[in-house]
């Protein structure tokens, strides 16, 4: 496996190259260009100069999240064949310069949705949380909250100016229901991937966040069925899976043990997000530190489904709590991820070394 951190680009990231090169264990960074808008072709001088600073830091980046998916190849409307073109030469670029896995999600209309970003913890250190009854509220609201409670940084898959316009973009999303959902990112899949075969690149999708409907919208990345139904739809290598164990856990229906084990095998997990959660009650919860007396989630158990069927990707650890008074960007500081690092690794050695003779 390679351990990775997110990196932001110099711009967007408090946390430098210099910090993250430091963070034993961490061998490259995860990347994305933030100034192209979503449909475009990413430039090759771009990316060269993105994947050049890694490289100078002493750093790979061999993984991209994410190229986002234009809201039109979602809906399936006749546009989007011009954004899948696009989509493929992003491929090609990308792979000019090493890039081997490209994340992405197909959730309509918004990335991730947390209802609070600035949860404190009772050690007095500040997470992000979700909690039903604060959806329970109108839409614009809803957005609102998240975009100005993200501490003045931008989120990925947040932007504000599609935001603004959130009505009329759920409206666009009118007669998308979950088959129709499924039947477009099948189109995008059966486009892309033979793409990413001929370059060696593997699309890895990010499950929805949460793995369930909200605000009513079509969701169909949720478990199991939903990623077996995936692999088969276009049954290429190329065609995997981001593994996030947060998101997975998000509905206590998942086993999340399971789920690694059985993809793993099957040789789609190609990057996974590890971090844990704490159920509060029923499907609320905050994301705790990652260690499993922290959590939800039995983070040995975790490591172990990767490990011990053979996990070959790309991991990292996935957002952290704000400590040590640092502030930033929700979920992405630089120290509670350090140490999400250093205990992921920390497990990977004793699983490594558990069958020798002490
Ligand atoms: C990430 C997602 O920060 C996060 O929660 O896990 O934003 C992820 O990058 C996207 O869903 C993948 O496209
Ligand atoms: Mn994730």
């Amino acid at each position: 496996m390679q351990m990775t951190m997110r990196w932001f680009g110099p711009d967007e990231d408090k946390v430098t190259l210099e910090n993250i090169r430091q963070v034993p264990g961490v061998e490259g960074v995860v990347g994305a260009l933030y100034d192209v808008p979503v449909g475009e072709v990413w430039p090759l001088d771009k990316i060269e100069a993105l994947v050049g600073q890694a490289h100078r830091a002493g750093l790979k980046m061999e993984v991209i999240e994410s190229v986002n998916i234009h809201d039109d190849i979602k809906i399936g409307t006749p546009e989007r064949d011009r954004y899948i073109a696009n989509y493929q030469q992003t491929i090609r670029n990308l792979a000019k310069f090493g890039v081997k896995v490209i994340c992405y999600n197909f959730m309509p209309v918004f990335d991730w949705m947390k209802t609070d970003m600035n949860y404190v913890l009772p050690d007095g250190s500040l997470t992000m949380a979700f909690e039903k009854k604060d959806i329970d509220k109108s839409l614009e609201e809803v957005v609102r909250e998240v975009l100005d409670n993200a501490n003045g940084f931008a989120l990925p898959g947040w932007e504000p100016e599609r935001l603004a316009k959130v009505q009329e973009l759920f409206a666009r999303y009118q007669d998308v229901d979950d088959d129709k959902l499924r039947e477009n990112l099948v189109y995008f899949l059966k486009a892309v991937v033979p793409v990413c075969e001929e370059v060696g690149v593997k699309m890895a999708i990010h499950p929805d966040d949460p793995p369930y409907s909200i605000f009513g919208l079509p969701r169909i990345i949720k478990n199991r069925e939903d990623l077996d139904w995936l692999c088969n739809a276009v049954d290429s290598e190329a065609n995997g899976i981001t593994l996030c164990t947060g998101s997975i856990a998000e509905d206590p229906d998942n086993d999340v043990c399971e789920i690694l084990a059985e993809f793993t095998r099957r040789k789609r997990i190609h990057f996974a997000h590890v971090r844990n959660i704490k159920i509060i009650k029923d499907k609320d919860f905050y994301e705790s530190a990652h260690p499993s007396q922290y959590g939800s989630l039995d983070m040995y158990r975790v490591m172990q489904a990767l490990h011990d069927n053979g996990f070959d990707g790309y991991i990292r650890p996935d957002h952290g709590r704000f400590i040590w008074g640092e502030t930033g960007r929700p979920g992405y500081g630089l120290y509670d991820r350090a140490l999400g690092v250093t205990y992921l690794t920390g497990l990977w050695e004793a699983l490594n070394k558990q069958k020798q003779p002490a």
